[in-house]
């Protein structure tokens, strides 16, 4: 089991969460997703680890945008 961090941007409130929350567990693999609005920070908890850029495409496909912690 994996876990990788990531800081988006973006983010006001739980509507937001949740939409980052929604595509990222689309992703093959994705057990556990962790997100705050509040501190933008997004967690994500994997089986085997997972490409930053697809994690950071999911996060672009919910409208914002993400670095690797
Ligand atoms: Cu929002």
């Amino acid at each position: 089991m994996t876990q990788a961090q990531y800081q988006v941007t973006g983010m006001t409130c739980g509507h937001c969460e949740a939409s980052v929350r929604s595509e990222v567990t689309k992703i093959d693999g994705v057990q556990e997703v962790q997100v705050s609005a509040a501190s933008g920070v997004l967690t994500v908890t994997s089986a085997t680890e997972i490409a930053d850029e697809i994690v950071l495409a999911a996060v672009d496909e919910a409208g914002y945008s993400a670095v690797r912690a």
